[in-house]
């Protein structure tokens, strides 16, 4: 830890309703990516932190959130969600201090998306049927079965630095929608919103213990921690694919729950007989949005040869109009990455793309930028094109604002590629063809496939991955079968 820093700028733990430092007093360093400069100090939950919390959310379960009417349940999540609204600008600036993502982006993406998960999920529940079964009996009375739904208990929710609040709460929703209670480890590099949401919780008189935070690291720390705590019934996860099978293994004692929204490396794959300029633009924005920090992001870009230099060329212009800088400044439209240590991850595969032989068409290297901005973790975004597809920069998930841009010759030579993969999270098609879109959405081996279009989402729909990209979905109802345990009873009539 370095110096102290005041107290405004010390972020704590928040447990059974209350800030609080660590029990063992750590604290750890957390910095703004836009100008490389500390930003504030967080609490770093011990063991002890954690079992505090989780005992606190055991609680809470057979409390007054246990008892209280599903309905009462659900306007208090509307009510949080209306008190993200109230408190936008808290919430976007609190966001752009964690990562430095333009605001155009923060307010237009992270914030409204973090009240819209509350509003869905209250609906979804509220909306909710349940199976009933009339059974046939030796004695022709019959019998009545039914579904009940129970909580699953205390949920952990482990998430990531990209989309912090975006991602926390599409998990922490659906988990209070169903009546369970809430252990939150938010990214190291990302604690703002979170704890944020922690006062939010209490000025809309969300029961204490229903939604903790622990602050801290993975292995040996609060995440470590969480996943192997016997008073957790399911851990949801959004993060790394390594990650993921760590937690797996932890999570393995106590035979938890899990849901994991891992990593991908995503196909998009151009057909000639697309709608140019939108193509062009929705892939723009699938490579570099967030500064290529989305899962989701179109790492491997595919384009049918007839059109291929054409597209290239205007990607290169799209990405070379892209103004990095200050996140507050009008016409930014790019940040940082999250940290100096994930830029060194993503210059070290710019380099390495260069050693597998690859064409560099734009980028490659670090913006200059002067004045607040000189000292943040900004790269360019960068295009190859050239390389196998066996180069690690073509298999491996960045995480960055790069695409690599391969030719195909026909529609089976594109799938063959896109599928290529051990991720499966999404794919984009951009095709004015039907009947191929339909096929190709059949046969491309992903969780989600959109079609000329990108990251346009409807919340009741499922969300996830296959391979290395997930175990689960989450959305609408799927979230609902993971937040929730069924219980049959069966009537005798
Ligand atoms: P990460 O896996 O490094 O960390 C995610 C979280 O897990 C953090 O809170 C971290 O502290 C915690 N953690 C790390 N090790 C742990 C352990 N052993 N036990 C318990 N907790 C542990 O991921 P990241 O770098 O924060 O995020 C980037 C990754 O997340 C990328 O791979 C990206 O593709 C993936 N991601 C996937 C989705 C999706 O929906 N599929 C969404 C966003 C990000
Ligand atoms: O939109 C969502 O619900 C979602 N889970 C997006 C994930 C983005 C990954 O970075």
């Amino acid at each position: 830890m370095g110096s102290e820093v005041s107290d405004a700028r010390k972020i704590r733990l928040f447990i059974d309703g209350q800030f609080c430092d660590a029990a063992d007093g750590r604290w750890f360093d957390a910095f703004n990516p836009a100008t490389g400069q500390r930003c504030a100090q967080v609490a770093e939950a011990s063991a002890a932190d954690v079992d505090r919390a989780v005992n606190a959310a055991r609680r809470a379960l057979t409390g007054p959130w246990g008892t209280m009417p599903v309905g009462e349940r659900l306007d208090l999540l509307a009510a949080i969600s209306d008190r993200i609204m109230r408190r936008f600008d808290d919430f976007l600036d609190a966001e752009i201090m964690d990562t430095g993502k333009p605001v155009s982006l923060a307010s237009k993406l992270d914030v409204p998306r973090g009240a819209a998960n509350f509003k869905i999920f209250s609906s979804v529940l509220r909306d909710l049927p349940t199976e009933c079964f009339q059974t046939p009996t030796a004695d022709g009375r019959g019998a009545l079965n039914y579904a009940l739904r129970a909580p699953l208990g205390v949920v952990g929710v482990i998430c990531p630095w990209n989309l912090p609040l975006l991602l926390m709460t599409w998990k922490v929703a659906p988990a209070l929608a169903c009546g369970n209670t809430v252990v939150v480890k938010p990214s190291e590099e990302t604690p703002s919103t979170a704890t944020l949401l922690g006062e939010v919780m209490n000025e809309v008189g969300v029961p204490k213990g229903v939604y903790n935070v622990v602050h801290g690291f993975g292995p040996g720390s609060a995440g470590e921690a969480l996943t192997t705590h016997p008073g957790v019934s399911g851990i949801t996860f959004t993060g790394e694919s390594a990650t993921g099978k760590a937690i797996m293994k932890a999570a393995a004692d106590g035979i938890k729950h899990l849901s994991f929204e891992l990593g991908g490396k995503n196909p998009s794959i151009i057909f000639a007989d697309c709608d140019f300029d939108a193509a062009v633009a929705g892939t723009l924005r699938s490579a570099f949005m967030n500064c290529g920090q989305v899962c989701l992001c179109s790492e491997r870009v595919y384009v049918e040869r007839p059109i291929f230099d054409r597209f290239v060329a205007a990607l290169k212009e799209g990405a070379e109009a892209i103004v990095p800088g200050d996140p507050y400044a009008d016409g930014t439209h790019m940040g940082p990455l999250i940290s100096a240590q994930h830029r060194q991850k993503v210059l070290s595969y710019y380099e390495l793309a260069r050693q597998e032989g690859a064409n560099v068409v734009t980028g490659g290297g670090v913006p200059e930028l002067g004045g607040d901005q000189a000292e943040g973790f900004y790269v360019q975004p960068t295009i190859w094109t050239g390389l196998d597809e066996q180069a690690r920069c073509v298999k491996e998930e960045v995480f960055g604002p790069c695409c690599h841009i391969a030719p195909f010759d026909t529609e089976q030579e594109a799938l063959q590629m896109a599928n290529d993969t051990q991720y499966g999270l999404c794919a984009a098609v951009w095709t004015q063809n039907l009947t191929r879109a339909h096929r190709m959405a059949a046969a491309l081996e992903a969780g989600l496939v959109w079609v000329n279009t990108w990251f346009l989402r409807d919340l009741r729909t499922p969300f996830g991955g296959v391979g290395l990209s997930g175990v689960g979905r989450e959305g609408g109802v799927h979230s609902v079968e993971f937040y929730s345990e069924l219980k049959n009873v069966c009537i005798k009539l």
